[in-house]
């Protein structure tokens, strides 16, 4: 087959577009691709020094704790449960017993990557003392609840009741939980149970005990955390059923990550070998 050199030369013409077209798509592609991993690397923030972090939450902690009250006086009748309400130090109340006097406080130390302890303060209240036993740090607690941050925002809560495994929980909640007791109760005619003579109170903690750097749902990244609490019953757990309880299972070594002394990946209180 023959083509005139005039074809040819429109055809080499075409060719040699499309070529140049791409040649300039790859670049600009490139180009974008480029600004995008710019902006991205500008985005992308370091997790914060958790040393610091804990020294600039506790500051904001005591503050709050400092600045605000609860409604203690609603807890001195015994046969009643009011539910906790923070207030500030203001005005007609700026003569109440302000929080810090109230809080007990407890330090928990956290590994960090490097391997490093770094120690971090657990505040808690106890409004009503409760009659029945403390669930150690990784039983089974029935609670109500209401988590907020420290600017009164609720991000999450129970009013009715829920089961916790406290191995599935945020540390500070996870430790804050021992310093409450449990209650009794009465069982209606109905067979429903009515919980009375219960712990309840309310733990704040460092970021460094809650989420951290992640941001979960409303919690933004690096919140301080308050949890107000009803502890109706517990319940020691032994997850692997080997009869020895969780707690004696879970952290021996006192670092707050669960040991795993034989090293296959799962933890003494799951593993049954
Ligand atoms: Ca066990
Ligand atoms: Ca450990
Ligand atoms: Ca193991």
């Amino acid at each position: 087959m023959r083509y005139s050199k005039n074809k040819v030369k429109s055809y080499l013409v075409h060719v040699l577009k499309i070529v140049f077209l791409k040649k300039i798509l790859t670049n600009t592609a490139f180009l974008i691709l480029l600004i995008l991993s710019c902006t991205n690397e500008e985005e992308v923030e370091l997790p914060r020094d958790v040393s610091e972090q804990s020294i600039a939450d506790d500051q904001l902690l005591e503050n709050f704790l400092s600045t605000h009250y609860y409604n203690y006086e609603a807890f001195d009748n015994s046969d009643r449960y009011p539910e906790i309400i923070f207030d500030t130090l203001s005005g007609a109340n700026a003569s109440k017993t302000p929080l810090i006097s109230q809080v007990e406080k407890k330090i928990i130390r956290v590994k960090t990557s490097d391997g490093s302890f770094v120690n971090h303060n657990l505040y808690y209240l106890i409004a009503r003392e409760g009659i029945g036993k403390s669930p150690a740090s990784v039983d089974s607690t029935f609670q109500s609840y209401e988590g907020s941050l420290l600017n009164g925002n609720v991000f999450d809560s129970n009013q009715n009741s829920i089961w916790f495994d406290l191995t599935q929980v945020v540390r500070g909640f996870r430790e804050g939980m021992p310093n409450f007791k449990a209650g009794t109760y009465d069982v209606n005619e109905d067979n429903s149970i009515t919980f009375k003579d219960y712990g309840q109170g309310a733990v704040f903690m460092p970021s460094g005990l809650g989420y951290f750097s992640r941001a979960a749902g409303a919690i933004p990244s690096y919140s301080p955390l308050i949890f107000k609490i009803n502890l109706y019953t517990v319940k020691q757990t032994d997850h692997d059923g080997d009869g020895i309880p969780s707690s004696e299972e879970f952290d021996n070594d006192g670092d707050g990550i669960a040991d795993d002394t034989d090293g296959d990946g799962t933890p003494d209180y799951l593993d049954k070998s």
